[in-house]
């Protein structure tokens, strides 16, 4: 399972096995083997607009792996010290973010589907949706 760091707090790609067969393509993933959490919560974005732009957010204890099963995206991430853009294409390479990562995404091109592995159940109280508040728990953590 090789990773790739992307350059922002604990970042980085994740390359899935792939079992190639003339019928089709087949990637799996498992949780504390090819991602490293448990998996608590699925969830997909589809019939995106390719204006839209989702993100805008960090999360307290969230950790995620993003995929693009079909289609591409951008994703900005920000650790209150470093940015990086990542864009997905491979439906085989994830991109694990840590907790405390601000992400915004957009370029999203037509039908693309935005898969998201994630270690927690979703918890409103779980976001950071204002930048600033974002920022002071950011410096704090790196302390
Ligand atoms: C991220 C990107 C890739 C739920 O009720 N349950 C859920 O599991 C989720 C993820 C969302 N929601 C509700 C909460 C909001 O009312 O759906 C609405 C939109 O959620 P959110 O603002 O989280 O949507 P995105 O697409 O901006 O962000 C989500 C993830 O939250 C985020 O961590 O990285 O997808």
């Amino acid at each position: 399972m090789p990773i790739s760091d992307v350059g922002v707090e604990g970042s980085h790609l994740i390359d899935l096995p792939v079992v190639a067969d003339p019928r089709g393509d087949l990637t799996f993933l498992e949780g504390q083997r090819h991602v490293p959490f448990d998996i608590a919560r699925v969830y997909y974005l589809y019939n995106v607009p390719v204006d839209a732009k989702r993100g805008g957010h960090a999360h307290r204890d969230l950790q995620q792996v993003i995929f693009a099963l079909s289609g591409s995206f951008c994703i900005l991430l920000d650790d209150g010290h470093r940015k990086a853009e990542v864009m997905l294409r491979n439906p085989r390479v994830g991109l694990y973010i840590n907790r405390l990562v601000w992400r915004e995404m957009g370029l999203f091109s037509q039908g693309a589907v935005c898969m998201v592995i994630a270690s927690n159940p979703y918890d409103e109280d779980d976001y950071y949706r204002d930048y600033d508040d974002f920022l002071a728990a950011a410096r704090v953590n790196a302390s």
